[in-house]
């Protein structure tokens, strides 16, 4: 086992904190790296409730202030846990103080912070990736390796969605995923992304352009506990919802495939439905996340046929455990740590790079023109 050790520091400590966390504090235990990752620091602006996710979570320290992680000659590694728009101050001050960055998807809120960052990625010294995390399900880098062996000969259609319906309950609150100002879009940006990168990492073409439609089902909600509005309202109120629900585009991709996409958080009963099935001249493919260990592969003339993901020659799974145990969601994100520290490790450039991340925020760029447009075709700016 190597004794080269990259101390980490993490900003953020919800959701995306915690599966991050349980990736750093299990990828070397079931992965051999290059160099050892140790969770020094953790900064979120809350002090007890950081302090309290640096003690469950395993970080030795809690800071209040992300400048601090940047700035520690101790942290060699930033991870990017906020809400997206903070991505862009933090991940540039971190390239520039010579850190490597992952940073959580979407890389933006706009295509303008996505490029400098992009920018600054290139000019740096460290190793930057963006977390697209379903590339490392094992079900999807196996996916890709049928379509990069020609198993679907050319590929015709791919169809994309992303489903899940955690706020079709018009009482859930105005949290910052439904405020334009700190998620950029709503579902879109969110579960959007996920797909597009998805979809182009499987298929190995990108989208050139889009037409679209959004909606916004629910336009005010209850004022979100903690939210200044709350404060400012005495208590109660409630605040309109600035980002999409749902997002519908069809796309051409560079290879002459045609896509079509839907991203919602209102599909009643679906909960985290990311499903792709590619459609080529010689076979077929699809994919559901809640079924994460399957891949259904059609090939022949022949029908669908369930593959078990669970071999010790898939995508990671040596690693784990024997022939169907399965792996769940906080895999992809060990898979994407430990493919992440090898490549600080080795000196090559991680995937999907910031770069990769730039060409996703210029699809959702061009779907929101698109709908704001009448659904105008709009072309993907290379
Ligand atoms: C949205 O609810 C969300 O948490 C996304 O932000 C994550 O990227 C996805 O993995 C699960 O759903």
């Amino acid at each position: 086992m190597s004794d080269r050790t990259v101390g980490v520091g993490m900003i953020g400590y919800a959701f995306m904190g915690r599966v991050h966390s349980q990736a750093w504090r299990n990828v070397a235990a079931f992965f051999d790296l290059p160099v050892q990752p140790r969770m020094r620091v953790i900064a979120g602006r809350s002090k007890e409730a950081t302090e309290a996710a640096a003690e469950r979570l395993g970080w030795d320290e809690a800071v209040t202030d992300w400048r601090e992680v940047v700035g520690r000659a101790d942290v060699d590694v930033v991870d990017i846990c906020t809400p997206g728009d903070t991505h862009a101050e933090i991940a540039i001050a971190a390239l520039r103080a010579g850190k490597h960055v992952i940073c959580e998807k979407p890389l933006a809120n706009s295509v303008a912070e996505a490029e400098a960052m992009t920018a600054a990625a290139a000019a740096a010294t460290g190793r930057s990736m963006v977390a697209f995390n379903y590339r490392r399900a094992p079900a999807i880098a196996l996916a890709r390796r049928l379509v990069e062996e020609g198993r679907l000969g050319e590929i015709r259609h791919v169809r994309a969605q992303y489903l899940q319906d955690w706020i079709v309950d018009p009482d859930f609150p105005l949290v910052w995923r439904l405020r334009k100002d700190k998620a950029g879009s709503g579902a879109l940006g969110d579960i959007g992304a996920h797909i597009i990168d998805a979809a182009q990492f499987i298929a190995g073409q990108h989208l050139v352009g889009v037409s679209a439609i959004t909606e916004t089902f629910v336009k005010e909600r209850p004022l979100a506990e903690g939210s200044a509005g709350l404060a400012a309202s005495g208590g109660s109120g409630t605040g309109p919802v600035t980002v999409d629900d749902a997002a519908l585009f069809i796309g051409r991709f560079s290879g002459g495939a045609l896509g079509t996409f839907e991203a919602t958080r209102f599909a009643t009963g679906r909960k985290n439905a990311l499903r792709i099935e590619l459609n080529g001249s010689l076979g077929s493919l699809a994919f559901d996340f809640e079924a994460m260990n399957e891949l259904w592969v059609s090939e022949g003339g022949r029908g669908f046929e369930r593959l078990l993901v669970t071999e010790p020659d898939h995508p990671y799974v040596g690693a784990w455990w024997p022939p169907g145990h399965g792996l769940g969601y906080e895999h992809t994100f060990t898979h994407e740590i430990k493919d992440f520290l090898e490549a600080i490790g080795t000196g090559a450039d991680p995937t999907p790079s910031f770069a990769d991340g730039l060409r996703v925020q210029r699809v959702l760029d061009a779907v929101e023109r698109s709908a704001a447009d009448g659904s105008r075709y709009i072309t993907v700016e290379d």
